[in-house]
């Protein structure tokens, strides 16, 4: 097994190259919207929710091909979520990923478009997954309708902006957690199962890896927040205590957010019990998320 830095080089070159093929190109017309999709896309993320797609179907012995419009999928979806998030009428926000937001670049209405077209991109591309023994691909659609609706990734997000200028009791902090952030990273993974026709077990311990990952990696999200500069993390640091926002940190304190992301890190390791060695990739992921730095 290659070491975790060469596999990510690789993994995000592979989904790079898969993103460009899936996306309209930059002159395709209407010229304006696909130029300001591809801005937001090839600004330079870390591809988390992809590669963790593709690493859970390999764990359930599938290939990285059979889940790739799955993995590009996820992506689009996240994309749009952070264009959106970054509009004026949300957190307002002017760096993403190291460039200009996508509304700083070409206006509100461009930015919120580019937002609705890679959303609905994310379908598109998840429809066009070939569906498995156990899972048809509508089956899949299901998945990520759920998961980016009302009841997870918008929820959640009306929750956050409900939430500013008060301080929640942690168990409200922990809905927001596990519906912006932890739903999505549990769909990438069980998307990468249902390609990969991953056995019913096999599903329910990737659901379970993906809700402690995904709340630990916010929980570092929000520490990182407080530690780490503007420029180090390609987006605005400080913005929680700004915005007033809770989080592990105001709320509990750096250490003990500290130790709750490790304990979560240990609960997303023995959900992958089941997998034996096949899941070591996940557990470096899993590692690495909770190390990351930026
Ligand atoms: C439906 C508009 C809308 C929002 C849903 C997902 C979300 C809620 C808002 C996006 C901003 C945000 C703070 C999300 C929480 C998850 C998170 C920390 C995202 C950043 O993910 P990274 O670090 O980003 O993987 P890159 O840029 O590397 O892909």
């Amino acid at each position: 097994m290659s070491d975790l830095k060469t596999y990510l080089a690789q993994r995000i070159q592979f989904v790079d190259a898969a993103l460009d093929r899936m996306i309209p190109t930059a002159e395709t017309r209407p010229v304006t919207i696909h130029k300001a999709m591809r801005h937001s896309i090839f600004a330079g993320g870390k591809r988390l929710r992809p590669i963790l797609c593709l690493a859970a179907a390999e764990a359930c012995g599938g290939s990285p091909e059979s889940a790739l419009f799955n993995a590009a999928a996820v992506e689009c979806l996240h994309t749009y979520s952070l264009i959106h998030d970054d509009l004026p009428c949300m957190d307002n926000d002017d760096l993403r990923r190291g460039v200009p937001t996508c509304h700083k670049v070409y206006g509100d209405a461009m930015a919120l478009l580019a937002g609705d077209a890679l959303q609905a991109l994310a379908f598109e591309l998840v429809a066009k997954t070939q569906q498995a023994v156990r899972y048809t691909t509508g089956a899949m659609v299901l998945e990520l309708a759920r998961t980016a609706g009302s009841l997870h990734l918008v929820g959640g997000q009306v929750a956050d902006l409900e939430g500013e200028g008060q301080k929640l009791p942690l168990e409200d902090l922990r809905y927001i957690h596990e519906s912006k952030t932890a739903a999505l990273l549990t769909t990438s993974v069980k998307l990468g199962a249902m390609a990969a026709d991953a056995q019913p077990e096999e599903l329910q311990a990737l659901h379970d890896f993906g809700m402690a990952t995904g709340h630990a990696f916010q929980i570092i999200d929000d520490i990182l927040d407080v530690t780490q500069t503007t420029e180090k993390l390609g987006k605005s640091a400080g913005k929680d205590v700004a915005s007033e926002k809770s989080t592990y940190p105001a709320l509990i304190g750096l250490e003990a957010s500290r130790d709750e992301a490790h304990k979560l890190t240990e609960a997303a390791h023995r959900a992958l019990d089941v997998f034996g060695p096949r899941a070591e990739r996940l557990r470096q992921l899993a590692d690495h998320l909770l190390q990351r730095d930026y």
